[in-house]
């Protein structure tokens, strides 16, 4: 199986400020264990991160025909981005929704996901480990 890895706004800076909400390890780190956890599990993966709505909306166009499952931490687009949430609903590649924090106990404007409905499910709230939970979580899904 291939999955594809995206991550969306900022989260090229984790490690580097705001420790103290998503740790201190960097997006390289989280990566390779995510990229780990999917071989462990027999999967390839690739990874690709934009502060750009556009770029991952392509990049979820090109995934059509030639991925098996996205795992998606969409950052702040997961709020608000009705494009990002129908790029998903477009190609109907099983994703899964990723966040290190616990959105559902932040700001109100956070509990919310535009992206959710066109996912198979959401993990948060465990820093890295969300990432590798997503992983088993969305193999287990394909594999049914
Ligand atoms: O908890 C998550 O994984 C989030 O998707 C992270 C997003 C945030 O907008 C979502 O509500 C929840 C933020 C991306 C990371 O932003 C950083 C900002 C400064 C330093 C490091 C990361």
């Amino acid at each position: 199986m291939k999955l594809l890895l995206i991550n969306g706004p900022n989260m090229n800076m984790l490690g580097i400020r705001q420790r103290e909400i998503y740790g201190s390890d960097t997006l390289e780190t989280i990566e390779t264990l995510t990229v780990n956890k999917a071989k462990e599990l027999g999967c390839e993966m690739d990874c690709f991160q934009s502060n750009h709505e556009g770029a991952i909306i392509d990049k979820i166009h090109e995934a059509y025909q030639k991925y098996d499952g996205i795992v998606i931490n969409p950052a702040a687009y997961t709020h608000y981005s009705y494009a990002i949430a129908d790029a998903l609903g477009a190609v109907s590649i099983p994703a899964i929704e990723i966040h290190m924090s616990d959105i559902h106990s932040r700001e109100s404007f956070r509990s919310n996901s535009v992206t959710l409905p066109y996912c198979i499910g959401q993990v948060a709230g465990y820093g890295k480990e969300s990432y590798a939970m997503g992983v088993e979580k969305l193999v287990e899904y394909l594999s049914k």
